[in-house]
């Protein structure tokens, strides 16, 4: 059986990229729903339908547990989907609640970049009220990072101009960290840290959710009984992905830092 993961496109590899240092030896399919992507600008009600549909096809495929591997996904359908199935989901945390223990008592602020469903939902606005009670987080929206990391530019003459634009209204130097709070932002995890100031954190959930995955699977006795690597299978929206240079891509992102 697979571990299952899941985004809108490939926002997730940047999650499975830890699950693979942590648990190399289980069989992985991970489903990039890049038909419909971004999810991040659409009505609530349309994501959750993708996200519903998408992961019945996991099932049929045969998966032992769920790794949402988007936090716009998880914040609209995480809890719905733990009360329709009984194996274990884990989901994406934005990282604000460590971003913000972190600049404790130093005067600094938090950044959070996200998709913008995710910020405006309510699950999490309720996440920033019970833990930013120093009132140091400020929010950013960047959608259009997912589109470009859905066509594969990573190139530095686009991206870098896109993000110091995006950045201005800012002063860095009062920011202690950045929260990468959506999985398809730390593909440009360089990008930011050489637009950003030395010294400014900056920080996703992905290691918190493998963790937290490798514990569950553990707890229930569902760890992959092996001492060899296990497969990843990709689909694209319920297609097998056959397409050898997508598939190279693919792998390349799974193995860049
Ligand atoms: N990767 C997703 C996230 O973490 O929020 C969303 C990307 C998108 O579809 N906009």
């Amino acid at each position: 059986m697979y571990i299952g993961f899941l985004d809108s496109g490939i926002g997730g590899l940047t999650v499975l990229r830890e699950a693979l240092a942590l648990l190399p030896n289980e069989d992985y399919l991970y489903y990039a729903d890049s038909v419909h992507a971004p999810y991040g600008i659409k009505p609530k009600e349309t994501v959750r339908r993708y996200i519903f549909d998408a992961v019945e096809f996991m099932v049929g495929q045969g998966i032992k547990a769920l790794v949402v591997a988007c936090n716009t996904a998880t914040i609209v359908a995480a809890n719905d989907l733990r009360t329709r199935y009984d194996f274990p989901i884990i989901g994406m945390e934005p990282a604000v609640k460590p971003a913000v223990e972190q600049n404790r008592g130093n005067h600094k602020r938090v950044l959070v970049t996200a998709t913008p469903l995710s910020l405006k939902e309510e699950k999490f606005q309720n996440l920033v009220a019970r833990v930013d009670d120093e009132h140091v987080v400020d929010l950013l929206p960047l959608p259009e990072l997912v589109e470009y990391a859905q066509h594969f530019i990573f190139d530095d003459e686009v991206i870098l101009p896109y993000l110091k634009e995006e950045l201005a209204p800012f002063d860095l130097s009062h920011y202690g960290t950045i929260v990468l709070g959506c999985t398809h932002f730390p593909h440009y995890r360089e990008a930011f840290r050489r637009l950003l100031p030395a010294g400014v954190a900056i920080i996703d959930g992905s290691s918190g959710t493998v963790r937290r995955l490798k514990n569950l699977l553990d707890e229930k006795g569902l760890l992959a009984n092996r001492n060899e690597p296990g497969r990843i299978v990709f689909y694209t929206s319920g297609v097998l992905e056959e397409d050898p240079e997508k598939l190279q891509k693919y792998r390349e992102l799974l193995t860049r830092k």
